[in-house]
């Protein structure tokens, strides 16, 4: 009878219009004749969710039939978009007529029932449950991993609001709470028939335990305060396969649990509030980034979230009916950064306490399970946990975690004898501070296999700084490097769609065979001088620049910033990542002021406009990016921007051949219309400070090219596309510390073109006040040596406005080689190097 009555995925058109319409009619209970977009939105992701459910349902029974090993990325911040263009995207299987891909086949159905599918897409809100590079990274990976048949979970929490939406108020950046599931999420299943309790505070009794007090053999956690996990899963599908993939999103509870105490006491009140409580924990995602606060609500939501998940892996690999043995076998977890460092801890206590393995036994599955990947260097990013707020939160998890940094030292101290130094320097447990602290990484990298870093010049400096002494305790080979990667689906295929087209065209590859294989990219390199071929490249361009002045019009409400009649030989210059002193923002809006005082002087000399232009061409300084709401010189910056914007872009002299734009609330949506048109994107930090950097891959990817420092991904985004396509300036890494030694003890005189401008700030030439980030450079030792690289940077803009304005041919040339060389940066290649150097996992191929 099941079978007689199976479910069936729409195939066509005429199947989709008709599944549209009963989603319509039924699951949102209204009529055609009141059917708006919204309405369009939600039916159209019922009846496309519909069928990635049937496929989600059988890849997941696959799965499970194979018993193969399973990966699963633990990740705090999932910065997923929008899913429904995605999720068409991805369901083109091959099949199709040529030429008729299954999108456009939904596009037309679409059409014919009376909406556009332009206008429909508009109505999702993006997910925005992350705060950056980060969060991006792992939304990239689940859709490779799905892509590539990867039998791959991630676990995530389900917060009510996201990121902030960012609202510029007189310059200033003001943050409004993001309440994303405003109408229901057509994308999310909710599992309430899952429930998963977890514990917190309490003691822990020993009192039946056979060793006595000691804490290595099973001892009993009584928790004192107990919520329930309930989990929403996101459907992920691959792109040319029937792979779906599941993204598991934990929401919490109150327990309905009664509490005797509060009841004879009569106090129920009090005891609906504390329920109530539970709720808070997933209710927002922390705003920081790169930043860590200790506050106990986020170590909450990390146990949480840890507890929940492991509870659900384990109860999985159960069921399998394997040893415990093998567990390392079966399961992979990737913890991205150190947000997921007490997954290590519980998965030790869930062997010892509860399945009564022994310490060490336990310890070495634990160890074969966990990898780590580490996102940063800052110090003010690394997480350390104050061990007394620790301790009352997780008291049973303390005991096991100085159990595990006994065992650590003495395998040290067995190593290198009597090097107490060295002992105090790797101790899990830091004794420096006023109060002891737990660092997270450490722990991390005691507990997992492997700890990679995310770009080259990143990996090795983590080895040679700040885990230098683990290199010498555990050797080199636990030290890898995974250069980081984003999906062409998105950033390709949907963000730019013209272009994606074109390279189809060109390489005659009408099915997108190149989004999965991007070394097909390199048949382009032979058009990188057909002037025939340049021009259609410019084309979209243009086109995608045309689109971007729309987004910012409507976002400026009709005001309008960019010029459209000379946008052909305007230069969209952008820099769209957080604001952060060491991403250097500031550089960037300081070379912006340089210029226009450049153009000032010139017109002050008599020199006519047309002539000015000759030596300062066109350009369109684009900006974006959230600060975190706590972080003052980075919201300074973004008041600096929006302050010069005013004065610039209203200076009629000028003659609008400057313009400075600060776009609002950047996130992923915007980021797609954004990305697409930039001729020229900034990725400038100090160097030695990005990681890796994504952003960058994704500019590339479009055809836009880099002025940028030698840090992170730009040192293989050099070497992948060739030096003479990328226009790299500043100081190395390897002079930094010299450099910040010189400024604290020998400090020498401003370069003139800086100090010209920091005078001009200092005038008040812009509304507000600026002191504190004149004096971070004048002053406080100029931390992000922006004083040592801004004249290189100021030279190197104006090779950049040479080539853009008097040899388009060559800037053409550089922008196509680029894309034929960008292959390496797909996160398909990225996931591939973590199945086979860290999970040791194969795809499971239908
Ligand atoms: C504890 C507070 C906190 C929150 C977030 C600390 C650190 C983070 C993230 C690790 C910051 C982050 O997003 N790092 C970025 O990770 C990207 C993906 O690997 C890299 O491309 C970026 O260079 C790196 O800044």
């Amino acid at each position: 009878i099941w079978k007689k009555h199976g479910v069936k995925k729409f195939e066509d058109a005429d199947e989709f219009q008709s599944k549209f319409i009963q989603h319509v009619e039924t699951t949102l209970a209204r009529s055609l004749y009141n059917c708006d977009d919204l309405a369009a939105y939600q039916a159209t992701s019922q009846s496309v969710r519909d069928n990635l459910v049937i496929d989600w349902n059988k890849s997941q029974q696959r799965q499970t039939a194979r018993d193969s090993k399973r990966v699963y990325y633990l990740s705090l911040e999932f910065l997923m978009g929008r899913a429904l263009d995605n999720a068409l995207i991805n369901s083109q299987d091959g099949t199709e007529e040529p030429g008729v891909q299954k999108r456009e086949r939904i596009k037309g159905a679409i059409d014919q029932l009376g909406f556009k599918l332009e206008d429909v897409l508009e109505q999702e809100p993006d997910a925005a449950l992350g705060n950056g590079g980060l969060g991006r990274l792992a939304a990239c990976f689940i859709d490779s991993m799905a892509t590539g048949d990867y039998p791959a979970w991630g676990y995530g929490l389900r917060y009510q609001y996201g990121i902030f939406a960012q609202k510029i108020i007189e310059g200033y950046q003001v943050e409004t709470p993001d309440y994303w599931l405003n109408f229901t999420n057509p994308w999310e299943i909710e599992r309430s028939e899952i429930q998963v309790p977890i514990n917190f505070y309490g003691y822990v009794d020993r009192s039946g335990s056979e060793s006595g007090d000691s804490t290595l053999s099973a001892s009993k956690w009584i928790g004192g305060e107990r919520v329930i996990a309930v989990p929403y899963d996101m459907p992920i599908p691959g792109f040319k396969t029937e792979n779906v993939n599941n993204l598991r999103m934990w929401s919490a509870r109150p327990t309905t649990e009664f509490d005797f105490a509060k009841f004879n006491s009569g106090d129920y009140k009090n005891s609906v509030e504390q329920q109530q409580r539970a709720e808070s924990i997933t209710a927002v995602l922390y705003p920081n980034d790169n930043f860590q606060e200790g506050k106990e609500l986020r170590l909450k939501q990390q146990y949480f979230w840890c507890a929940a998940s492991l509870h659900d892996i384990v109860r999985r690999f159960k069921k399998s009916k394997h040893s415990w043995e093998e567990f390392p076998n079966q399961v992979a977890i990737q913890l991205n950064d150190t947000h997921p460092t007490l997954a290590i801890v519980e998965l030790q206590r869930i062997l010892v306490d509860l399945e009564h393995l022994d310490w060490h036994k336990a310890w070495d599955i634990v160890t074969k399970t966990f990898a780590y990947t580490n996102h940063t260097v800052m110090q003010e990013a690394l997480e350390k946990w104050p061990v007394g707020l620790f301790g009352h939160l997780l008291p049973r998890h303390l005991e096991i975690i100085y159990d595990i940094n006994w065992f650590f030292l003495k395998f040290v101290e067995s190593k290198f004898p009597r090097d107490v130094d060295l002992l105090s320097k790797v101790s899990i447990i830091e004794e420096a501070s006023q109060e002891r602290q737990i660092r997270m990484a450490f722990l991390a990298i005691v507990g997992s296999h492997k700890v990679n870093g995310v770009a080259e010049l990143h990996s090795e400096l983590i080895k040679t700084t700040i885990f230098q002494d683990f290199v010498k305790i555990y050797g080199p080979s636990k030290f890898t490097n995974v250069t980081n990667g984003i999906t062409p689906r998105r950033w390709l295929k949907q963000a730019n769609p013209k272009l994606a087209k074109l390279i189809g065209d060109t390489i005659n590859d009408p099915q997108d065979d190149f989004l999965l294989n991007m070394s097909k990219l390199t048949e382009l390199a032979k058009y990188a001088e057909d002037a025939d071929f340049q021009t259609k490249w410019n084309d979209v361009k243009q086109f995608n620049k045309l689109r971007l002045a729309d987004l910012i019009e409507k976002l400026y409400e009709g005001e309008d910033v960019i010029n459209r009649d000379h946008i052909r030989n305007t230069l969209f210059d952008i820099q769209v990542k957080r604001i952060h002193e060491y991403k250097r923002q500031q550089m960037n809006i300081f070379g912006c002021i340089y210029r226009y005082l450049s153009i000032k002087k010139l017109l002050s000399e008599g020199v006519p406009i047309n002539e000015v232009e000759k030596k300062y061409p066109r350009r369109v300084s684009i900006f974006g990016g959230k600060s975190a709401p706590g972080y003052y010189m980075a919201k300074l910056i973004i008041k600096l921007i929006n302050s010069v914007s005013d004065v610039v872009n209203h200076d009629e002299e000028i003659n609008n051949i400057l313009k400075v734009v600060f776009i609002p609330d950047y996130n992923v949506s915007k980021a797609e219309t954004i990305i697409p048109a930039s001729d020229l994107s900034e990725h400038i930090s100090t160097a030695g400070t990005e990681a890796s950097g994504t952003s960058n891959m994704k500019f590339v990817m479009n055809g836009g090219l880099i002025i940028g420092t030698v840090d992170g991904a730009n040192v293989e985004i050099t070497r992948e596309v060739g030096e003479d396509n990328i226009f790299l300036f500043g100081n190395l890494a390897e002079n930094v510390d010299e450099l910040r030694y010189q400024h604290q003890y020998h400090p020498k005189p401003l370069p003139e073109e800086l100090e010209q401008v920091l005078q001009v700030v200092e005038s008040g030439t812009f509304d507000g006040d600026f002191k504190p980030l004149v004096d971070s450079i004048r002053h406080h030792g100029d931390y992000y040596l922006v004083s040592d690289d801004f004249k290189s940077y100021v030279q190197t803009q104006s090779l950049v406005d040479d080539v853009y304005h008097k040899n388009k041919k060559e800037w053409l040339k550089k922008s196509i080689l680029s894309v034929a060389n960008v292959g390496f940066f797909s996160s398909d290649r990225c996931i591939q190097e973590y199945a086979d150097e860290i999970w040791n996992v194969e795809p499971l191929n239908n």
